[in-house]
């Protein structure tokens, strides 16, 4: 039951909302596994990684979640949660292959551990960083986001993760420092799309250093408390939730802080199609296609209503400032 809902999209729970003690209990075991160095391993079976998956579909449960972890910055997110099995089999990660089912298929080659992500550039401690470190870096938290992908689809997914900014503030920005560039995997023997010529690869995608450290940027460690699957980005990828998901780097294995705006992957493959700014704006259509509405993954089968897209992706409260004054158009 929700009492307020507000024009920018947000509602707020009510206490008949909230998630047996239990469930939610074994959720943060879960997190804090992964805080103590197990990412990698499986944590559950698989059965009961349905039944956790199934526990955070259900109608309801999500908004006592909603509450509890994912407030930040005022953004709650009280939308029905996507089926684990739709948000693992319905993917974009050309490193594995072109079409949605392909990550799911192909990834499984994929080796998270050991890993490590680089840090260089303006940075005032570069170097190497294990996932280990990282995970302990700072508390874990679950936090529902709508992610929306320029295609016109979207889904609503519990992240686990903590704030990109934590580790920025960790790693000291040097004063020259005015964007963030992001670096993934890209390893031919392991994944059999970097073979090809759709992307020039490594994928790669930048921020602007002020959007880095907005604290709904998430880096990701996890998904409806387990590790991330294969295909979603293990061991860690970035989750910015107000623009489309292409920014959304998996399987980060550099950050470089720059002066100069970072060359995107997807900018370079079709500059007219791809800006750097990519954030959610139903006024600004792609060249081929409408931004104006969407399509909830696992909503309603093939024949699913269509949703309004909201400015930001519904995260306009906490994100416009940061566009105050920029002509969006132009800056798409
Ligand atoms: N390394 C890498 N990251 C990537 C992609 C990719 O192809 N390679 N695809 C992006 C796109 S287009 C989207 S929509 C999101 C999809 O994330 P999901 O599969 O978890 O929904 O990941 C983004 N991150
Ligand atoms: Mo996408």
């Amino acid at each position: 039951m929700l009492i307020k809902t507000h024009a920018d999209g947000f509602v707020h729970p009510v206490a008949s909302d909230v998630t047996p003690l239990a469930v939610y209990q074994s959720r943060r075991d879960l997190i804090r596994l992964m805080a103590t160095g197990a990412a990698g391993v499986a944590l559950a079976s698989w059965a009961a990684r349905e039944a956790l998956a199934q526990s955070w579909a259900a109608p309801g449960q999500n908004a006592a979640l909603a509450r509890t972890r994912s407030n930040v910055a005022g953004a709650l997110i009280m939308e029905k949660v996507t089926e684990y099995k739709d948000a693992s089999s319905y993917n974009n990660f050309y490193e594995f292959g072109t079409d949605k089912a392909d990550p799911a298929k192909n990834a499984h080659t994929l080796k998270t551990s050991p890993w490590s992500v680089e840090i260089e550039g303006l940075v005032k401690k570069p170097g190497r960083y294990a996932l280990e470190d990282l995970l302990k870096l700072s508390a874990q938290e679950e936090r529902i986001y709508r992610l929306r992908c320029v295609e016109g689809w979207s889904m609503v997914i519990p992240w686990v993760g903590y704030s990109l900014s934590e580790l920025i503030k960790k790693v000291e920005p040097l004063a020259g420092a005015k964007y963030v560039e992001f670096v993934t995997l890209a390893d031919p023997k392991t994944m059999p799309g970097v073979g090809s010529r759709v992307l020039d690869w490594p994928y790669v995608e930048g921020l602007r250093l002020d959007e880095a450290m907005h604290p709904l940027t998430l880096l990701a460690f996890g998904m409806y408390g387990e590790v991330l699957p294969k295909q979603s980005g293990a061991p860690l990828r970035l989750v910015v939730p107000w623009k489309y998901g292409f920014k959304s780097g998996k399987s980060l294995v550099k950050i470089r802080f720059t002066d100069k705006q970072p060359a995107t992957a997807w900018n370079k493959a079709a500059a007219s199609e791809y800006g750097f700014y990519s954030n959610v704006n139903p006024d600004v259509d792609h060249p081929r296609w409408s931004q104006a509405t969407e399509r909830r993954i696992g909503e309603d089968g093939l024949f699913a209503r269509k949703r309004k897209t909201l400015m930001f992706n519904g995260y306009e409260a906490q994100v416009g400032q940061l566009y105050a004054g920029m002509d969006l158009k132009k800056y798409f």
